[in-house]
């Protein structure tokens, strides 16, 4: 086990509560049905895909131009930066700091997979930032979760074999990016919510650096 490979939001912290959020206030400006059974398809794919996906469950996708869908994304993401502009060091979810501070500690690598935009802002807020080795910056990924681009792109950047990895994700999507990029794949949430994983734990707060190695090296055997 030479890297752990992080998604951030609903893993390092609670921002896809304010991603759900901000979709919602949308959603219901355009008055389209929307709850967090729906919402749980939106976690880990790109802002664009996000809201094709609602728009689509409205029936407005075909009568809106592309111009009108980034005016809409847009008004999205303002609602959404001003919820993480709120965002302190005590957001960040139990048990993250202490698992980055013993991975630092056994020189692991740590990169960010996230298909955030806003993620370097966030990691900032959170005073986490000096802890990542490498960002992977999601706009030079040509193809978002469940393609595993942007997990094998962290595990180069760290210069560490897909297969010596984990990765942690709190959606279906980065599962699949996961287990698709070979890697040990490890997801927070409910089992029916993290089909595909090779653990599932129900908070971060169970994460830590031997019980990581625990399963890694079960599996492996
Ligand atoms: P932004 P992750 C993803 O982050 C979110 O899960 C997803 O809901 C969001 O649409 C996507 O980032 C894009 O975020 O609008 O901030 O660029 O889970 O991959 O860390
Ligand atoms: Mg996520």
């Amino acid at each position: 086990m030479k890297a752990v490979i992080f998604d951030l939001d609903g893993v390092i912290t609670d921002t896809a509560e304010y991603h759900f959020q901000a979709w919602g206030s949308l959603a219901a400006a355009l008055s389209i049905p929307f709850d967090r059974e729906f919402n749980e398809q939106l976690k880990g794919i790109s802002r664009t895909e996000s809201l094709e996906k609602i728009l689509v469950r409205g029936n407005l996708s075909d009568t809106l131009s592309e111009e009108g869908k980034q005016e809409l994304a847009m008004q999205k993401n303002t609602e959404y930066q001003r919820l993480i502009s709120a965002l302190t060091p005590a957001d960040v979810l139990p048990g993250i700091k202490a698992l980055l501070k013993e991975l630092r500690e056994a020189r692991i690598g740590i990169a960010l997979a996230s298909a955030s935009k806003n993620a370097a802002f966030i990691l900032d807020r959170l005073e986490l930032a000096h802890y990542f080795d490498s960002v992977v910056d999601v706009t030079a990924i040509r193809n978002g979760k469940p393609d595993p681009e942007i997990f094998l792109a962290g595990a180069a950047n760290l210069g560490v074999q897909p297969a010596d990895c984990i990765g942690i994700e709190d959606a279906q999507a980065g599962i699949q990016a996961i287990k698709g990029a070979g890697m040990f794949a490890v997801g927070v949430g409910t089992p029916s919510q993290m089909q595909g994983a090779d653990i599932v734990v129900a908070t971060t707060a169970e994460l830590s650096l031997s019980m990581l190695e625990e399963h890694f090296y079960e599996f492996k055997k």
